[in-house]
């Protein structure tokens, strides 16, 4: 099966990549449409930047950036995916039509969330997270990053089970940027299929992360944010092979091409 195209919608004013550009509802919600008539599967609004560094907004703001973002693209009939690690704003915008929870954090960051995705019945992405994006770099060590973020993944399968979230409806994602060196990410990339091979459904976030900025480059000749797609292209390809479930990127037309690349090279005798 191909893997599903999730496009980003980030409604913040500092995301890493498109920090700013779909602050305005208007400019988000138009965005939703342009991604769902370039082919995305599902649309993941956010409203809290994750970016090393980056402060978080209230609860209140994160609402007012998400909620009329969600209510729109569902009535445009988009399936639409929550990014958010706080389960009041995951239960507004799963009553706004959201139909599924991606956390960041896998339920860790707030308490309340794994009982209110076991309550309402709906998939959980649940990406590896070592802590908040105001210090998160200080937790990128590991002795061996694939058999850790895999450990620690599992930790994450057992805690959402434990609070009654039927194991099925998780979605696993190595959290590519999140408290790890671009050594770790190219690691967890080459070696994504152990994670594939626990047996649950696995998501793909390399989108224009810094890592991909960075190879092959000198120090001060990085591509920039919006010049990392075909690098991009380039990962996903590499995860389609190695069997993920769908793909997290903001560009969707690149996508969608290295996903047919990848499958004609799959299938061929
Ligand atoms: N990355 C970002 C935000 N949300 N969610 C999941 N499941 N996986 C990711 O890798 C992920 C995410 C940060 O990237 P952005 O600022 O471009 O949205």
């Amino acid at each position: 099966m191909r893997p599903l195209v999730m496009g980003v919608v980030n409604v913040t004013p500092d995301s890493f990549s498109d920090g700013g550009v779909w602050f305005e509802p208007g400019a988000a919600i138009a965005r939703g449409r342009d991604l769902l008539a370039q082919g995305a599967d599902i649309i993941d609004v956010g409203g809290e930047s994750t970016r090393p560094g980056a402060l978080r907004p209230s609860v209140e703001e994160e609402l007012d950036r998400t909620i009329p973002v969600v209510e729109s693209l569902v009535g445009l009939g988009a399936v639409v995916s929550i990014d958010t690690m706080r389960a009041t704003v995951a239960a507004a915008a799963l009553d706004a039509g959201a139909s599924m929870v991606n956390d960041v954090s896998g339920g860790l960051a707030d308490p309340d969330m794994p009982g209110l995705v076991a309550e309402r019945h709906v998939d959980i992405v649940a990406m590896h997270w070592r802590g908040h994006a105001v210090d998160m770099q200080t937790r990128a060590v590991y002795g061996d990053v694939v058999a850790e973020v895999r450990a620690e993944l599992e930790g994450r399968i057992t805690a959402l089970v434990g609070a009654g979230v039927d194991e099925r409806r998780i979605i696993l994602d190595p959290g590519f940027g999140f408290a790890k060196t671009a050594e770790h990410n190219w690691t967890l990339l080459k070696h994504l299929d152990r994670l594939t091979g626990l047996g649950h459904r696995v998501l793909a976030g390399t989108s224009r992360k810094a890592f991909l900025g960075r190879v092959g480059r000198d120090a001060g000749h990085e591509r920039l944010p919006l010049q990392r797609d075909v690098a991009t292209a380039v990962t996903n390809a590499y995860a389609t092979l190695a069997g993920v479930w769908a793909v997290r990127v903001h560009d969707v037309p690149s996508t969608l091409d290295a996903i047919d690349v990848a499958r004609a090279i799959e299938a061929a005798p």
